[in-house]
């Protein structure tokens, strides 16, 4: 394989679709990862990533996104931005810079405003009625537990440069300010030209507890296979902090590494998008593994 993309959730399929053009044209994995997130991001129809995503417990969207390149290590994060078109954008153009890499809140708003970002309101009629009529009928943890969805993905391109990208809304109903595992180094995303990238979806609570991709990079460098270590990463991790807590929210992980193979476990059913030279784009599930 001379080059692949691989991104979380089936709603991801039609960004993979004209990221795989991009890269079949040559064009580098960075902008690959930009292209499939930002039409995600674009879709009201998908209610936990940019336009149209959940709002928090105050009725308002704010949104996290991180990118990583895995030539320089070179990291751009932002967490709680709000009414910024795509935060992946943001975060990618946060890469570039030397220092102040990790923004929030209205640090966040700022740079992007500063630096010409489309400024756009990101909370759509149809969810501010929704969260409306939940506000009235007081939403239960298996409320919030059940509407996330990250959009997390990583590239690979002809010339073995490794990206990878994330942007969600978080959880619904998350306080003013909650940061999940999506913008975060290690627990949302990792990504090592000389290794692989890895990336997360689920609870962002129990994600940042298990430092995963992180973890799952030190296992391929270290020999294993990208399906063997997210099996020795992940199911140990679920089975452990279950025992520990009693309970564990969603915990899923996909991995490519520099030669193209990849891996993926999960401890709830949940769908991928892979498209690579050999293999249009497609739409897998995974079956629950554990916990
Ligand atoms: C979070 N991990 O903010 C995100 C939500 C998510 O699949 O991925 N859901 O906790």
């Amino acid at each position: 394989m001379t080059w692949g993309i691989i991104s979380t959730w089936q709603m991801s399929l039609a960004g993979v679709t004209k990221a795989a053009e991009q890269l079949r044209a040559g064009r580098p994995s960075g902008d690959a990862i930009q292209t499939a997130l930002e039409d995600v991001e674009s879709n009201p129809a998908f209610n936990t990533v940019g336009y149209g995503g959940l709002p928090n417990a105050e009725g308002t969207v704010e949104l996290d996104a991180a990118f990583m390149n895995g030539d320089t290590l070179s990291i751009g994060a932002v967490t709680a931005l709000h009414d910024i078109a795509h935060p992946i954008a943001v975060a990618r153009n946060l890469s570039h810079e030397q220092l102040n890499n990790f923004l929030a809140g209205s640090g966040a708003d700022a740079y992007a405003q500063r630096h010409g970002f489309t400024s756009k309101n990101m909370l759509t009629p149809e969810m501010q009625a929704f969260w409306g009529k939940q506000v009235r009928k007081n939403v239960t943890r298996h409320d919030v537990l059940n509407t996330h969805d990250t959009v997390a993905a990583i590239s690979l391109d002809h010339r073995g440069r490794l990206h990878t990208g994330t942007s969600t809304t978080g959880i619904f109903m998350k306080a003013k300010g909650r940061i999940g595992d999506a913008p975060l180094p290690g627990a949302g995303f990792y990504c090592d030209n000389q290794v692989a990238g890895v990336v997360t979806t689920g609870l962002g609570e129990d994600l940042m507890k298990g430092m995963l991709p992180f973890k799952i990079n030190e296992l391929i460098r270290n020999g294993a296979t990208p399906q063997e270590a997210c099996d020795q990463a992940v199911y140990p991790f679920v089975d452990s902090l279950y025992h520990r807590s009693g309970h564990i929210g969603a915990v899923s992980v996909v991995a490519l590494d520099k030669h193209g193979n990849w891996g993926v476990a999960t401890n709830t059913e949940f769908t991928f998008v892979i498209a690579t030279d050999e293999l249009q784009p497609t739409v897998f599930t995974a079956e629950r593994g554990a916990h």
